[in-house]
């Protein structure tokens, strides 16, 4: 890495301060070039010295100016992190300044990435990183600071290991078949092997499952037929008046989105145009998106009407979500009753405007996650769509082992796919495969 960047490293905006950060092999000599005050270029790491920026004779600002030596420092390079007096212009006049000495503008998540190109973090620690900035809930930033210390980086080595050593036997064998000390590995031998990998691997895959619920939350769509109530289902769980609500069909005719906490955990909820037989446009195009957002959503909450009879639309949506994880929601059940209850199998009446029935939907959502066991959640697994991506691949290629052990084919066959597994998990650590680290980082923020 030969250039230095810079990136002012705090939100854009009038604050106490703002951080501009360098680093590269010149930082230290770019802003000692800028700066009044002690000698930087003699400054030794960790220090903080107060000075002054100068752009020629005119002083910018008055600032403290944090030297970081390599490879003690964020990046592993030299880094220089100028705290200034947070105005917008000022930053960005000191900003200016350092791309003009010789400084090159970062791109978003380019600290990060030096950090992990130079060893200093693997690529999980790394997406902890920007899991932590995103947390939105207490369980999500805790499961990102695990990954961040390394815990989750120690789980997918440890079981590498296991498959490393398996190939090393099974290599040692067919390279040096003379070699009579070593253990003959035969595929009786590796079955059960293999097997209490696939056991082991899908149990780190099950709880990294309901690790992404905790950092990504559920995203639940409401759906029913016109005026049975979703919009006031939304505001109740909200507690905010988000979704226009009244007594005529068709009131919501785009999706309304909100977000609730409960148990730790994020419920991304969206409300939907109720589904109707209709010749409107614009309710037809709503109908649609109702649709697709079933599709999408992890979990459907389906209202009904408790005043009015099961129709034709409500046995669709019915079908429509059966093989979603649903909760039917029988709403208005302080009004009279002319719906047939028979027709659920299991259901749960309310009133979206009784807090309690409220309070019960939530309850029955935790039920049905599991959120109640979250505290004691085990936090070293992994929440992270790609990474869970890579356990899957790694996941197929040790079942494909075991099918060709039980095919009757040799060792050397099912070491190719011990391989294939190695180095998908190789490629949670970014061990392999770089091109995807450009595309990862892109998605940091500036000066991150
Ligand atoms: N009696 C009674 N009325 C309710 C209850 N919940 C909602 N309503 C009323 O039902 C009517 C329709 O409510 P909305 O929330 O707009 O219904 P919706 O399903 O979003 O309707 P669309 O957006 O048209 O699909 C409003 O007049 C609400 O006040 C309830 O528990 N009991
Ligand atoms: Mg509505």
């Amino acid at each position: 890495m030969e250039d230095t960047i810079v990136a002012i490293s705090t939100a854009i905006g009038k604050s106490a301060i703002s951080i501009v950060r360098v680093s590269g092999p010149d930082a230290i000599q770019i802003v000692s070039g800028i700066y009044r005050g002690v000698d930087l270029l003699n400054a030794p790491g960790n220090t903080i010295n107060y000075g002054h920026i100068y752009d020629g004779k005119e002083m910018l600002d008055e600032v403290l100016v944090s030297v970081f030596r390599t490879p003690k420092s964020y990046t592993g390079e030299d880094v220089v992190e100028i705290n200034c007096h947070g105005g917008i212009f000022v930053t960005h006049k000191v900003l200016e300044l350092l791309i003009r000495k010789g400084c090159r503008p970062a791109e978003p998540g380019e600290f990060t990435k030096r950090a992990f190109l130079n060893g200093r973090i693997d690529l999980t620690q790394a997406e902890s990183v920007m899991d932590i900035i995103e947390a939105k809930t207490a369980s999500s930033h805790k499961l990102a600071t695990f990954g961040l210390r390394g815990d989750v980086r120690k789980m997918i080595e440890d079981f590498r290991n296991e498959i490393l050593s398996m190939i090393l036997k099974i290599e040692v064998n067919i390279d040096y078949p003379e070699y009579e000390d070593e253990e003959q590995i035969t595929t009786e031998y590796l079955k059960p092997v293999i097997s209490e990998l696939i056991r082991k691997l899908k149990i780190i895959l099950e709880k990294s499952e309901t690790s992404a619920i905790l950092k990504d939350g559920i995203s639940t769509a409401i759906i029913g037929r016109p005026n049975v109530g979703k919009s006031s289902l939304l505001n109740s769980l909200l507690k905010e008046d988000k979704a226009i609500v009244t007594d005529i069909a068709g009131t919501t005719r785009d999706l309304v989105e909100g977000q609730v906490d409960i148990g730790g955990v994020i419920l991304n909820l969206i409300d939907t145009a109720g589904v109707r037989r209709t010749e409107d446009i614009v309710e037809k195009i709503g109908v649609e998106k109702a649709k697709m957002t079933i599709e999408k959503s992890d979990l459907v909450i389906l209202v009904f009407d408790f005043s009015e009879p099961l129709n034709e639309v409500d046995e669709e949506l019915l079908k429509m979500t059966a093989d979603k994880t649903r909760i039917i929601v029988v709403n208005k059940r302080d009004l009279e009753q002319k719906l047939d209850l028979e027709a659920f199998e299991d259901y749960l009446l309310l009133s979206t405007f009784d807090e309690g029935d409220i309070e019960k939907l939530k309850a029955k959502i935790k039920e049905i996650y599991k959120l109640s066991d979250l505290s004691d959640l085990d936090y070293t697994y992994i929440g992270n769509a790609r990474q869970i991506a890579k356990l899957k691949q790694a996941l197929k290629a040790l079942e494909d082992a075991d099918e060709s052990i039980s095919m009757g084919q040799p060792v050397d066959i099912s070491n190719i796919d011990l391989h294939h597994a190695f180095d998908y998990l190789g490629e949670i650590l970014g061990e392999k495969h770089v091109s995807i680290v450009d595309e990862l980082f892109a998605n940091f923020c500036l000066g991150k």
